[in-house]
C-alpha cells in the first residue's frame, strides 16, 4: 500500500515533479503561479500573457537545510524542486473551448478557485467552481475511455480477443465516471490499473485546492469556508493571493500583523508547501557531502534502497548501510555527525529501512 499520490515518478532520479495550476478564468491561477516562484509580472505583462503558458521552477527552500548548512560549513546548498505550470483551464480555439493536452503531462493539479467579487463576473461560488473543475476532468476522461473502447469492441468483433481484459476494466472506468466520480477514489487490484496506465487519465491525477478570498474578508469568513469546504479531505489551503502579492512589498513587522488578521503564521509558500506536500504524501531527506548540503524530496514510504537510488544508481547498488539521524535528535546534539554518534542518535538502517521526513542519510556503499 502506497500512501503516496504522484509516484512512480519521484523514484526516477533526475526526474522533477510537476505540478499544473488549472481553475477557472480570472481565478488567481497566474497570480498564484507568480506569488510561488516568486516572480511578479508587471500587470500589464501580465494580461498580455495570458493565453500563454507559464512554466517555472518552485524552490523548496527549507530552513532545516540552511541550518545544516551552517552547521556543517557546506559551501553549496542544493534544495529540491518541482516545476510549476500555470495553464488556462480551457483555451478558446474558435467557438470551442478545449483542455489543453500538457494537462496529460503533470503529476498532479493546483485547482485556484475564486472567492472575491470581480466586475463583470457572477459573484463568487466557490463549491460550484470546484465541481465544475472536477466535472471537466471526469468528462474528459470519460471521452477517452468511450473512445478506447468502441475501438476495442470493433476488434472484438473482428474476432480478436486481445484486448478483452482491458475491455472489462473499461468498462468498471467508464460506469464510475458516469457515476460523476474522479478515478483517483477507485480501488482497482494493481493488475487491472496496469491495463490503463498509458493514458494518463486526468481525474485520477491528484489535487489540491487554493481558495482564494478577498482580501478585505478576516478571521471569521476563513473559518467559515474552513467548514463548507470538504474538510475531511485535507487537500487545500485558504488564501488571499492578491493580499500575499501585496505583502511582499512590505516590511516584515506589518506582513506578519496582515497575516495574522487572517489567522495565518506563514507566508503563501510555506503555507501551500507544506499542505501541497503532505497531501501527495511526499517527504523530504537531507544529504550532506563534501561540499554540498542537499535536500531530496521522495515517495512516504520510500525504503533506504530506493532512496539511495534517487542520488545515484551506484549507490543503490551497491548499498551496504545507511547511517541515519532525524533533524529534530540533530538539533538536540548539535554540531555534527560523530557528536550525534557519540549520543547514539546516529542510527545504523539497513535497505528496508523507510525513510521519515528530516531524515539526514550518509549512506555506505561499495562500487
Ligand atoms: N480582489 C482580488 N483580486 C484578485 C485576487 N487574486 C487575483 N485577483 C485579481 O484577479 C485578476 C485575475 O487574476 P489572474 O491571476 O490573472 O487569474 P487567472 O486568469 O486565473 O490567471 C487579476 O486582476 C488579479 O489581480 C484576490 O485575492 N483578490
Ligand atoms: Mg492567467
Amino acid at each position: 500500500m502506497r500512501e503516496s499520490k504522484c509516484s512512480p515518478f519521484l523514484l526516477k532520479r533526475g526526474l522533477k515533479l510537476r505540478i499544473g495550476i488549472i481553475g477557472l478564468p480570472l481565478s488567481g491561477k497566474t497570480t498564484l503561479f507568480q506569488g510561488l516562484v516568486g516572480n511578479f509580472f508587471k500587470e500589464e505583462e501580465h494580461f498580455a500573457e495570458k493565453l500563454t503558458i507559464h512554466s517555472g521552477n518552485l524552490i523548496l527552500e527549507d530552513k532545516r537545510l540552511r541550518h545544516l548548512a551552517q552547521v556543517f560549513g557546506s559551501k553549496k546548498i542544493t534544495f529540491s524542486e518541482l516545476g510549476i505550470l500555470d495553464f488556462c483551464f480551457y483555451e478558446k480555439k474558435g467557438k470551442e473551448y478545449f483542455m489543453h493536452s500538457f494537462f496529460q503531462e503533470v503529476d498532479s493539479f493546483v485547482a485556484v478557485v475564486r472567492y472575491f467579487e470581480y466586475p463583470d463576473l457572477e459573484p463568487p461560488n466557490p463549491l460550484q467552481d470546484i465541481k465544475y473543475i472536477e466535472e471537466g476532468l471526469i468528462l474528459r476522461d470519460r471521452e477517452i475511455v468511450q473512445k478506447r473502447m468502441e475501438k476495442i469492441e470493433q476488434e472484438m468483433k473482428k474476432g480478436r480477443k486481445e484486448g478483452e481484459a482491458e475491455y472489462l476494466v473499461l468498462r468498471k472506468l467508464h460506469q464510475f465516471l458516469e457515476d460523476k466520480k474522479a478515478l483517483r477514489d477507485m480501488q482497482l487490484p494493481p493488475a487491472e490499473e496496469k491495463l490503463f496506465h498509458g493514458f494518463k487519465f486526468l481525474s485520477q491525477k491528484p489535487i489540491f485546492f487554493v481558495l482564494n478570498l478577498d482580501e478585505r474578508m478576516g478571521i471569521k469568513e476563513v473559518e467559515r469556508v474552513k467548514e463548507i469546504i470538504t474538510p475531511e479531505k485535507n487537500n487545500f489551503i485558504i488564501t488571499s493571493l492578491r493580499l500575499e502579492k501585496d505583502l511582499l512589498e512590505m516590511d516584515e513587522c506589518v506582513r506578519a500583523d496582515f497575516l495574522e488578521s487572517f489567522g495565518f503564521r506563514d507566508s503563501l509558500r510555506e503555507r501551500f508547501l507544506s499542505a501541497c506536500l503532505n497531501y501527495l504524501g511526499l517527504v523530504t531527506f537531507f544529504t550532506v557531502k563534501g561540499e554540498e548540503a542537499r535536500a531530496w524530496l521522495i515517495d512516504k514510504n520510500t525504503p533506504a534502497l530506493k532512496a539511495a537510488g534517487k542520488i545515484h544508481s551506484d549507490i543503490e547498488r551497491g548499498f551496504i548501510k545507511a547511517e541515519v539521524v532525524n533533524y529534530k535528535d540533530f538539533l538536540n546534539v548539535g554540531s555534527s555527525l560523530g557528536e550525534a554518534r557519540k549520543m547514539g542518535v546516529l542510527r545504523m538502517e539497513a535497505k528496508e529501512y523507510i525513510v521519515q521526513d528530516g531524515d539526514i542519510i550518509d549512506f555506505r556503499f561499495a562500487l
